[in-house]
């Protein structure tokens, strides 16, 4: 299958965005073309810092290596290198219902986040999202819950796209993963942990073994003391749990079983100790990247030539079946 997926580069990645989309591209692509993107042309729709942007799109490059996607066998490319994303958009949008965009929940929060910064780009983001997938003949997207409806809008473009100038893009399925699909954020376990939410709601993949331990420990918990999964009456410890689970390959009751009698002062140490090691081989790599930054930069030109070539062809036959050649 050809596999489509990218992240924003909005900031330090989290274990949610692994947990949530980058774990899944591991195995992925063992058997399957992947494409795999840094989508800078999202990442400012929401408010940024220009001079952090080439920075952001390294950091995240370097969290697509850490975390194990091998540039011989996956495309990794930064979306505006590749100018046929802006252009398949533009056509798409000319087909997207207002309506259908009108009810993106991503839409809505962003919009109550950035209250001063809602753009005509954050309304349009699923129409761009849509063209990075289709633009690839993608066949099934690895994402986050949050991405889900996206997703199922992209299959509605890709279906009238079809309709009306006969066959071009498949429809393509959300892969999401059983469990770790919505990390919720550490202050707020009914929000979602998200990169742009405030430092201490999140577990960064770069950070240090102390501030892991810190924000764990502080992390909000629900009254009482035992250590049981109940997402409705322990939304905080059951997120906790989750992490633990799918950090150690263990399942949850089990790991409720190490903690009978037990409160969650131990519980959350011994999941501190986890994720410090866990994500131990991120940190090394990352320092290791620091320094090769003429390294990372030439996977992203290679990477954005291989995804040229596939985006050029789409391109032409879109533009042939439309009537615009
Ligand atoms: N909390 C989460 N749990 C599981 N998966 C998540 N993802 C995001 N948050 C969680 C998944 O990570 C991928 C990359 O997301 P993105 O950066 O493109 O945008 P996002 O979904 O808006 O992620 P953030 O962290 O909330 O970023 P900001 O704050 O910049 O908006 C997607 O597959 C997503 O589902």
């Amino acid at each position: 299958m050809r596999i489509f997926s990218g992240i924003r580069p909005t900031g330090g990645l989290h274990i949610g965005n692994y947990l949530g989309a980058i774990k899944q591209w591991i195995s992925l692509q063992e058997s399957n073309e992947c494409v795999f993107c840094i989508v800078d042309l999202h990442a400012i729709t929401t408010p940024y810092d220009p001079k952090e942007l080439q920075k952001n799109i390294l950091d995240t490059t370097a969290v697509y290596l850490a975390a194990g996607i091998n540039p011989e066998k996956s495309v990794i490319f930064v979306q505006s290198q590749v100018k046929e994303h802006a252009e398949l958009a533009w056509l798409l949008g000319t087909i997207t219902p207002m309506g259908e965009l009108s009810r993106m929940t991503q839409f809505k929060d962003k919009s109550k986040q950035h209250k001063d910064y809602i753009n005509a780009g954050l309304f349009t983001y699923p129409v761009l999202m849509a063209s990075d997938i289709l633009l690839y003949k993608g066949q099934a997207v690895p994402v986050g819950k949050d991405q889900e409806q996206h997703v199922e809008l992209t299959r509605t473009i890709a279906k009238k796209f079809n309709q009306k100038f006969g066959k071009v893009f498949d429809e393509p399925e959300t892969i999401l993963p059983k469990t770790g699909a919505k990390i919720m954020s550490l202050t707020d376990p009914k929000r979602k942990m998200s990169k742009s939410d405030e430092p201490k709601s999140c577990i960064s993949l770069f950070d240090s073994p102390e501030d892991i331990t810190k924000k764990i420990m502080s992390a909000e918990t629900d009254s009482g003391k035992d250590v049981i999964y109940n997402v409705t009456k322990k939304p905080g410890i059951s997120n906790l749990l989750t992490i633990y689970s799918l950090l150690t390959d263990r399942p949850v009751k089990e790991i409720e079983k190490d903690f009978v009698g037990k409160g969650y002062g131990d519980f959350k140490k011994s999941l501190a100790t986890v994720v410090v090691n866990y994500l131990e081989p991120f940190r090394r790599k990352q320092k290791e990247l620091q320094t090769r930054d003429v390294y990372v930069k030439d996977i992203l030109a290679k990477g954005a030539s291989r995804a040229r070539t596939i985006a050029e062809t789409t391109m032409a036959e879109v533009r042939s079946k439309m009537g615009l050649a």
